[in-house]
């Protein structure tokens, strides 16, 4: 294909910071009225000297991006390094308390192999959590070719989370990214389905199935969710309890992943209860914060594939004005548009 604007790489980056910061307020919460959310989301229209700082979802993300970038690519060392660097200089950023860990090892100058201590997380068994996907976003801006996208996406992930059911989710994250960066969230039925089948060779290795059965989760679990996502999609109307029922709201990748994709597909059309005069962008987030649970890292997610489908004109800059780091996305995701379209 031909060369992607820069916009829509703004909008996926930036998104993402949006959605980290302004999802905050509400993250671990019972489901939320969509009148407090609207209220919050006010409140930035309002508030001329707000600042709603960035958590781990961000932090991570950044230390993506400048490793992407400093490297020309991938280097698991330099990742590792950043990663483990951002958490010593900055550790109240509202980390998982299982990562906590990965990150005090990873700081010794004398591990060898970086993926190691994830390893060990949970018994051996590794990390499902969903933070190896809260950070996946910048793998699908920085590589065009698809093999490259899930190959790094899934070895960015391992740095923290071993468990297939925690790096598939960010394979599939920069997979949405990816495909929405293309402009294919504009037929959505298509969209659903390309992740499907994406998403059946990648979690029909062993590995993926070994960890399935483990878990007590159907085969190919991702794709479960995605044909519930569909089957959603298809319904006239759909609840703020049936998302969360069908996919959930919750920190494992499996539970929030396929939500911010359902998120992003469901507020590509105008919904009862959100304002008319809000855009798609504007309704992604809002809707994510409505479902409370982990809503920075959904909203992050959200916002991100959301963000590369709208671009970032549907940014409204009074919400872009109150996010720590937003400003400093831009900048990024100007270079990593260099970075994926250099020959
Ligand atoms: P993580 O790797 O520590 O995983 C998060 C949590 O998931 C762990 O602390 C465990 O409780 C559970 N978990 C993961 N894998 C396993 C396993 N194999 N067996 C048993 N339990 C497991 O952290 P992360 O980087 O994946 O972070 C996930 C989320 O937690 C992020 O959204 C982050 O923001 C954070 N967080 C969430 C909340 C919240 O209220 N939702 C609050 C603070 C932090
Ligand atoms: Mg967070
Ligand atoms: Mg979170």
């Amino acid at each position: 294909g031909g060369a992607i604007s820069i916009s829509r790489f703004r909008g996926a980056l930036v998104g993402a910071v949006l959605g980290d910061c302004i999802g905050g307020e509400f993250e671990g919460a019972e489901e939320v009225p969509m009148e407090r959310v609207l209220q919050h989301l006010n409140g930035l229209d309002q508030d001329s000297d707000c600042i709603l700082q960035y958590s781990d979802d961000t932090a991570m993300t950044r230390c993506v991006v400048q490793s992407l970038l400093t490297r020309g690519g991938f280097d698991q060392q330099d990742m590792a390094h950043r990663f483990a660097e951002e958490y010593r200089r900055s550790p109240g950023r509202g980390y998982g308390s299982g990562v906590i860990q990965v990150l005090r090892k990873l700081a010794s100058p004398q591990l060898s192999d970086v993926f190691q201590p994830a390893r060990a997380q949970f018994g051996g068994r590794g990390s499902f959590g969903n933070g190896g996907a809260m950070r996946a976003a910048p793998f699908a801006l920085a590589f065009r070719n698809i093999a490259d996208v899930k190959r790094y996406a899934v070895l960015g992930a391992m740095l923290t989370h071993s468990c297939s059911l925690g790096y598939n989710g960010a394979v599939l994250q920069a997979l949405a990214v990816h495909y929405a960066l293309q402009g294919a969230l504009a037929v959505p039925q298509a969209f659903i389905n390309k992740l499907i089948s994406e998403m059946e060779a990648v979690e029909s290795e062993d590995q993926a199935r070994s960890d399935a059965r483990a878990l007590n989760e159907p085969e190919l679990p991702f794709c479960a969710r995605l044909h519930r996502v569909k089957e959603l999609m298809e319904q006239s109307s759909v609840s703020v309890e049936e998302v969360i029922s069908e996919l959930g709201n919750g920190i494992a990748a499996l539970h929030s992943v396929p939500t911010a994709i359902f998120c992003a597909l469901h507020c590509l059309e105008p919904r009862a209860g959100l304002p008319e005069q809000y855009g798609g962008l504007e309704r992604t987030l809002a809707y994510c914060l409505a479902l409370g649970g982990d809503t920075d890292t959904i909203a992050c997610m959200a916002g991100a594939i959301a963000g590369a489908h709208y671009g970032a004109d549907a940014i409204p800059p009074s919400w872009q004005r109150c996010c720590e780091g937003a400003e400093e996305a831009e900048a990024w995701a100007s270079r990593l548009h260099q970075l994926y379209h250099q020959p």
